[in-house]
């Protein structure tokens, strides 16, 4: 028998935590993960780790995932070779391009390719040869407006202030619930010492949400929101920050702050406050709270992200870190200088250079919002979308209308998904392609390395062998650009593997061959703990990339959807919204057939209101139906005194009780789809980002 201790970043999250996992290696019975623990000598992880990452064995093990190509024939699945797929997806695809135009080709590419750097380097390799227009990711049910706010004020969508957790005397948080989630756009493992540590030395965690989360919980102060209301709050904060004089200066170069103080010169806290359900003096307090600190950031997240304003919520938060001195600034918000840093090397981005096709929403950097994906496959007409490539996502329960897109999914003339599992949107592919297991694949985090809260590197190798006949997601993508290079006689460049292109990023990154840490990736496997390159500091001022190098504080577009803020109106005493949430036990759309990871009680549950139970004759437990403009769906119910009057709590990724789902729901218990009530209606238009939360709904008895 032979122990083997490996040293990896976990990929399940943004947090990045370093685990320590034991492999055995027992005589005739193989390599088996026998220990998977926080890895303590990772300094920025400091030994964290969550329930998610013990479940990494399960995925190793699971008998659910699919470990060869799958064609579907009629009802059934069977095997088909590698490069019969990848033959078969060519000729497919080229010949509805041929007949349909390009754009009759769409692409959808879900959460976890952020999380796998040979998805992140090489799907474009075969994905950028189709040429299509229609191309949609995950972004537009998530963090689009961070993107669209920092493309427009900083001039890259990539340059996003992080909050300087560590060093910061006060911390507000919309919308964001770091204590189920770990943290996003803000990669911060043990997020919850670190949170404890502003109280601890003296300062204020507040939190505004809809629902007391666990986040709430441990705050100085919770404030109770009313859905979509944030803009208003955000508005008032920001009008009493130059009301009351409590502004401080910037030593960034800004354009644009007289034109801001003269737009939000009628948002006054009285004003805005019949629109975020918050009392006005409570508004202002928060603005004194907040400036009066030595230093302070604003950050908001998901809940502010995928609302009717979500662009209007960040924007509003970049400029209240502006004007109180708190952007660019220790304490503040501080942007990452990460050792692989695609600020650097990449253009900013681009908005609304063309629009989709039905309903005219914009693209930003090449991709329209996926709220638009079903329309544009079920409205007839030239550019309709013909055949849809998906590559790790489950569309179907992550983005708005699902019960549509299933519709539109079954009229496509082909579809083919590089992903893991026959769940409830790959059940409609004629085609999947599954990867190796991310521990049979070396790693290195190419995206949330730029969004960490100290600046982090770290690489590391696979801990198990790559099976027999197996294929890494990048070599799935690099077999499917040959083969339709071949069928459509395109010219293909030549590539190189993964690793490699990180040992170029990292040679001419800030950090490489030209400076004192002089990093390759040959530092890297000398340090499987991963490196701490230090905290954040200023480094804004040269890193932007707007024209003229200043800070655009009033971006045209958004001083334009004032207009649209304007049609906010106070909330009807019968109005009830619908508001997402996040488990640590629980992982998007996936995961759910872990028992490792889902054991204990149910959490798909709907929260309401005790008061909003009795309202409607309801009592804690019973079946209800939960129907919105586009859909009915049928839950168990359960009071909560954690929710704000008005507002229910469903999370999203459950719903998996659909026929030829090919996944064994640990807890026996499928919950229903927050997506079959979310309206591919409502979106924030101005980035035509989903508005997933604020969802207006009736519930009663089943
Ligand atoms: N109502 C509501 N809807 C939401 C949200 C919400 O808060 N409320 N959140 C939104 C957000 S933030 C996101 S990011 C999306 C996420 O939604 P999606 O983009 O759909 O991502 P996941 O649900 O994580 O889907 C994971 C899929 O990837 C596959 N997979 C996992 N690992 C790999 C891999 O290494 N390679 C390959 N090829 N496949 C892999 C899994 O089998 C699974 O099918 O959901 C969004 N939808
Ligand atoms: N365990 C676990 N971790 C995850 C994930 C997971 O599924 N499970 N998903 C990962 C992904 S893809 C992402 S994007 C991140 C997201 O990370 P977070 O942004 O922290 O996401 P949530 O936990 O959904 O927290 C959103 C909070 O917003 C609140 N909210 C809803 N509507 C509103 C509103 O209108 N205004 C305000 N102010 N608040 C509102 C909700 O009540 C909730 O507490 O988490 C990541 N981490
Ligand atoms: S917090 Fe995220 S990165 Fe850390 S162990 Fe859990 S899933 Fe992995
Ligand atoms: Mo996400």
């Amino acid at each position: 028998m032979t122990k083997t201790l490996h040293h990896r970043a976990c990929h399940l999250c943004e947090a990045i935590c370093g685990l320590t996992l034991e492999t055995t290696e027992t005589d005739g019975q193989g390599l088996a993960i026998t220990s998977i623990k926080g890895d303590t000598l990772d300094t920025f992880s400091r030994g964290h780790i969550c329930p998610k990452a013990v479940a990494l064995q399960d995925i190793q093990n699971d008998p659910d995932r699919l470990r060869q190509p799958m064609q579907r024939v009629g009802n059934e699945w069977q095997p088909i070779a590698w490069d019969d797929a990848f033959a078969l997806v060519a000729e497919r695809l080229a010949d509805i391009q041929a007949r349909h135009g390009q754009n009759a080709v769409a692409v959808y590419q879900g959460n976890p390719s952020v999380h796998n750097y040979g998805l992140m380097t090489h799907s474009n390799y075969f994905l950028g040869l189709l040429k299509t227009r229609s191309r949609f990711s995950a972004t537009s049910v998530d963090q689009l407006p961070h993107h669209l706010t920092s493309y427009l004020m900083y001039g890259h969508g990539l340059l996003l202030p992080i909050p300087d957790i560590d060093h910061t005397d006060f911390m507000l948080i919309l919308g964001g619930n770091p204590l189920a989630s770990n943290g996003s756009i803000m990669t911060v493992p043990d997020v919850e010492k670190r949170l404890k540590a502003i109280q601890a030395r003296g300062g204020k965690v507040v939190v505004v949400d809809p629902r007391r989360s666990e986040t709430a919980a441990i705050a100085n102060q919770h404030v109770f929101v009313r859905p979509g209301g944030d803009a208003a709050l955000l508005f008032g904060l920001l009008n009493t920050l130059f009301s009351e004089g409590l502004t401080r200066d910037s030593h960034l170069p800004v354009d644009g702050l007289d034109e801001v103080r003269e737009a939000v010169a009628t948002f006054t806290a009285e004003a805005m406050s019949p629109l975020c359900a918050v009392p006005a003096a409570q508004i202002r307090q928060l603005a004194r709270d907040f400036a009066g600190a030595p230093s302070a950031v604003c950050y908001g997240r998901m809940g502010v992200s995928t609302q009717a304003f979500g662009t209007l919520c960040h924007w509003l938060i970049q400029v209240i870190n502006l004007v109180t001195g708190n952007l660019d600034r220790v304490g503040g918000a501080l942007c990452t200088e990460p050792a692989v840093d695609l600020v650097a090397t990449t253009s900013g981005g681009h908005f609304n250079r063309w629009q989709s096709r039905v309903s005219g929403r914009p693209e930003y950097s090449g991709e329209l919002p996926v709220s638009a994906l079903a329309e544009e496959m079920l409205t007839e007409g030239e550019g309709q979308i013909r055949a849809l490539v998906t590559v790790a996502g489950n569309p179907v329960l992550s983005t708005p209308n699902g019960r549509q897109l299933e519709q539109a999914l079954d009229g496509l003339e082909f579809m083919v998904s590089v992903d893991l599992y026959i769940n409830e949107t790959t059940r409609y592919a004629d085609l999947i392609l599954p990867s190796t297991s991310a521990l049979e694949n070396d790693h290195y985090d190419t995206t949330f390395n730029l969004f960490a809260v100290r600046n982090v590197t770290r690489f590391n190798r696979a801990i198990l062998p790559k099976p027999e006949g197996a294929l890494h997601d990048w070599e799935i993508f690099v077999g499917l650009a040959k083969a339709f290079a071949a069928r459509t006689g395109k010219e293909l460049k030549p590539t190189m593997p993964p690793a490699k292109m990180i040992d170029f990023g990292l040679r001419s990154g800030a950090y490489g061959d030209a400076s004192t840490h002089k990093l390759s990736l040959a530092t890297l496997f000398d340090h499987p703990h991963g490196i701490d390159l230090g905290a954040l500091k200023p480094n804004l001022a040269a890193r932007l990339k707007t024209e003229n190098q200043r800070v655009q504080a009033a971006p045209a577009v958004i001083l334009a959807d004032l207009v649209r803020f304007a049609a906010l109106q106070a909330p009807k005493p019968d109005e009830l919204l619908m508001i997402g949430r996040r488990h640590v036990r629980s992982n998007n759309s996936w995961m759910h057939n872990f028992h490792r990871l889902v054991k204990g009680k149910p959490r798909h549950q709907l929260l309401m209101h005790p008061d909003d139970l009795a309202s409607r004759g309801l009592v804690d437990g019973q079946r209800v139906t939960v129907s919105s403009r586009v859909g009915v769906i049928e839950v168990e119910v359960l009071g909560s005194l954690d929710m704000m009057k008005g507002v229910v709590s469903l999370p999203h990724g459950w719903g998996h009780a659909r026929p030829g789902v090919q996944m064994t729901i640990a807890s026996g218990q499928p919950g229903s789809s927050a997506n079959d009530l979310t309206d591919d209606c409502q979106l924030d238009e101005l980035s035509g980002n989903a508005a997933l939360n604020g969802v207006p709904v009736k519930v009663a008895a089943a």
